[in-house]
């Protein structure tokens, strides 16, 4: 049983029973409203921690209205928009539609280019490597590594679901003028929470005082969320995650690469790095 599925049709690798690639390819024809926001990450750039965000932004940063005791996971109000039965229930469902996406940009709904809102949050992809290949080991719907550096090798060939990290943020980045769309790191979250905070409701047209404000970011810290059952998605159920296997809040560092890189891994990575991005204009923060 082969879990990822490459879809000629799409020419993308999607997840065998979590996506269907024909309903994927009808996504380009959903109509936009104004209010719709859709995030977009590669895996493990900070999607959680979007979610957290974008539904406090929306509660004027009021805790208690977004820990839901009826839903899991904050996935079953900002759904991943390419998961089945998303792009169903997308076309009624009331406004604001926040969703997340791994997808490319080329996969999104035409009408993206006239209304609605993306946010593109990048990270350095020698962190991200190393949080997918934790991933790996607990989502079932995935394949358990056979050792970090055949995990490497996959991600350097894009040989995963999201398909290449450098293709996928140079497409986004490559529309990001003809989108309304926002764009910054996972590294400048860490670093300042509170600006990017500030960045986002400013984005999102959202008047929030400073005190709403600084509960949006005071509920969506690291240690906030570790204990928010429906941020951090201990709730959800052990056919989809093993949860003795890891979890979705597992470090939130800069530089955790540093931890499982080899000097001759990290050599290769460099290379790759600079062949596939060395016009782009965007610079990563590595450690700190
Ligand atoms: S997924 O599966 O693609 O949706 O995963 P994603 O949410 O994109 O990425 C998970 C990583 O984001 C970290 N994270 C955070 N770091 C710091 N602060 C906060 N609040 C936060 N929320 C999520 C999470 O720990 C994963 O990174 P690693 O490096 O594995 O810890």
């Amino acid at each position: 049983w082969q879990p990822l599925l490459f879809s000629p049709l799409l020419g993308f690798t999607l997840i065998r029973g979590t996506h269907d690639p024909d309903d994927v390819d009808q996504i380009k024809h959903l109509e936009i409203r104004d209010s719709d926001v859709f995030v977009a990450t590669y895996p493990k750039s900070g999607t959680i921690w979007l979610q957290q965000i974008l539904l406090l932004v929306e509660a004027k940063g009021d805790v208690t209205a977004i820990r839901n005791p009826t839903i899991v996971s904050n996935a079953d109000i900002m759904p991943w928009m390419e998961s089945i039965g998303t792009r169903e229930m997308f076309i009624t469902a009331p406004s604001p539609r926040m969703r997340v996406t791994h997808l490319q940009p080329q996969f999104m709904p035409l009408a993206l280019s006239q209304r609605g809102k993306v946010i593109y949050v990048a990270r350095n992809p020698k962190d991200v490597l190393v949080s997918y290949f934790y991933f790996h080991k607990m989502a079932k719907m995935l394949e358990t590594p056979k050792d970090f550096n055949d995990f490497f090798e996959k991600f350097l060939r894009g040989d995963l679901f999201g398909c290449s990290w450098f293709d996928h943020i140079k497409a986004w980045y490559s529309v990001k003028d003809e989108m309304n769309m926002l764009f910054f790191t996972f590294e400048e979250m860490i670093q300042d929470l509170k600006s990017v905070v500030q960045r986002i409701s400013l984005f999102l047209g959202k008047d929030l005082t400073n005190e709403e404000q600084a509960n949006v970011v005071k509920h969506s810290t690291f240690k906030k969320m570790k204990d928010i059952p429906q941020a951090n998605y201990k709730q959800v159920s052990e056919e989809m995650f093993n949860h003795q296997n890891g979890m979705f809040m597992r470090k939130g560092t800069i530089g955790d690469w540093k931890n499982h890189f080899t000097v001759a891994q990290n050599e290769r990575f460099d290379q790759v790095f600079q062949k596939e991005m060395k016009d782009f204009p965007v610079s990563f923060i590595w450690d700190i």
